[in-house]
């Protein structure tokens, strides 16, 4: 069973990742939309009915992912976005080695294509093995690690984008730039 916590970030992820029309929210280019007026969505939910903006302050100080930033009176996800209109960061230098994350089923598709964003709006990437195999886990207990030449990539004018301490995105990387295990 989800904790409370644990099912709210799970309803802030599908309102500010996906699908904020359903909930009556209109994001701003950079993803940001009022906390209270967040609140107030989900709290139409009679499940709900209690939630104040102090809990989801709570709820994302206390998560064990930054995947929420509160700034002021607004709340934007981190990344993970699907919505249709793109979130742009300013690009950095990424280290000279991010991780990647994936099922055995995906890779052969990956050899020949490099990775790419699938339903989101970047490729999500790591900046440790261990958190890429976590991701991994999500979907399969015999999980792939990919190294990815993040340093070389972006020499060749591949752009990466900082999402929070553990998370970059750029919106593809050609299978030139990828290590993957030995089989
Ligand atoms: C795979 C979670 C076939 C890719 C996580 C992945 C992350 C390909 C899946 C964040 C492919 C997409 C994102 C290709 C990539 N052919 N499959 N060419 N290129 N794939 O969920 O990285 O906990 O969109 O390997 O922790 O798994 O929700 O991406 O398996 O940070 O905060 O297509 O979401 O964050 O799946 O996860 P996803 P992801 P939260």
């Amino acid at each position: 069973m989800l904790d409370r916590y644990a099912q709210l970030s799970r309803i802030i992820a599908h309102a500010l990742r996906h699908e904020p029309e359903r909930y009556g929210l209109e994001l701003d280019k950079d993803g940001w939309v009022a906390l209270d007026t967040l609140v107030r969505a989900i709290a139409r939910d009679p499940q709900w009915a209690a939630l104040r903006t102090g809990d989801v302050r709570t709820m994302v100080a206390a998560a064990d992912k930054q995947r929420y930033q509160i700034c002021g009176p607004n709340i934007r996800a981190i990344y993970g976005h699907s919505i249709p209109a793109k979130i742009e960061r300013a690009p950095a230098t990424p280290p000279d080695v991010l991780y990647h994350g994936t099922t055995r089923k995906a890779l052969v598709k990956i050899r020949s294509e490099g990775l790419k964003p699938m339903r989101r709006q970047y490729v999500h990437l790591s900046t440790d093995a261990e958190t890429a195999a976590v991701v991994a886990r999500r979907r399969t207990s015999s999980e792939v690690i990919i190294r990815v030449r993040a340093k070389v990539a972006h020499n060749d004018g591949v752009l990466f984008q900082p999402a929070n301490g553990q998370v970059w995105l750029t919106e593809g990387i050609a299978a030139r730039y990828l290590v993957f295990p030995d089989e």
